[in-house]
C-alpha cells in the first residue's frame, strides 16, 4: 500500500520537474520573428529598396541572412544582410533590394544567430502591387462562362431528346 506522504513526495518532485523543463524551455528560447518592412503577406505598393525584420531576441553580427526571391525564385536582394545600426538592441536585420522591382510576390527567407548562438529560420511572403505593371491576362475560359455552356449544352440535349422522341411518336402514329 502506497503511503499519502509518499504520493505527496511523487506530485512534488513531478511539479518541480515540469516547472523546471518549462523555466529551462523559455531560457534556450531562440530569436523569433517579430514584425518586418514589408510585413509577412503584406502588400506594398511602392517597390521597397530594403527588408528589415524585427526579431524578439539579440543578434549576433554574424551568422544572419535574409533571402529574397521573386515569384521564379530569382535573388533579388543584394546579399548584404546586416545588423540595423539603428537599432540600439541588436534585434533587427536588414537586406537591400534590386532597385525598381516589379509588381508580384516576393519571398523572404531568414535565418538568424542570437547572442545565445541558437540559430533560427523562418519564411514569408510580400507582394509589390504598383498597378504600373500590366495585370496578367485572364485564362480563356473563366468560372462565369462555366454555367452558360452548361446550360447551353444542357439545353442542346433536351432538343435532340424532344426530337427523337417526337419522330417516334410521329411513326407509331
Ligand atoms: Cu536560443
Amino acid at each position: 500500500m502506497v503511503s499519502l506522504t509518499r504520493m505527496v513526495r511523487v506530485g512534488v518532485v513531478l511539479i518541480a520537474l515540469i516547472t523546471g523543463f518549462v523555466g529551462a524551455r523559455s531560457a534556450l528560447a531562440h530569436a523569433d520573428y517579430v514584425s518586418s518592412d514589408p510585413p509577412a503577406n503584406g502588400t506594398v505598393t511602392t517597390a521597397p529598396e530594403r527588408v528589415v525584420i524585427v526579431f524578439s531576441q539579440e543578434l549576433k553580427p554574424e551568422g544572419n541572412t535574409i533571402r529574397v526571391t521573386d515569384a521564379r525564385g530569382n535573388q533579388v536582394d543584394r546579399g548584404d544582410t546586416a545588423l540595423d545600426r539603428t537599432d540600439p538592441n541588436r534585434k533587427t536585420l536588414v537586406v537591400s533590394l534590386n532597385p525598381g522591382l516589379s509588381d508580384g510576390v516576393y519571398t523572404v527567407n531568414w535565418k538568424n544567430t542570437s547572442t545565445d548562438g541558437h540559430s533560427e529560420t523562418g519564411r514569408f511572403r510580400f507582394r509589390i502591387s504598383s498597378g504600373t505593371t500590366a495585370p496578367a491576362p485572364l485564362p480563356a475560359t473563366s468560372g462565369s462562362e462555366l454555367p452558360w455552356l452548361i446550360l447551353l449544352s444542357l439545353g442542346t440535349g433536351v432538343l435532340l431528346i424532344g426530337a427523337l422522341v417526337r419522330r417516334h411518336a410521329l411513326r407509331r402514329s
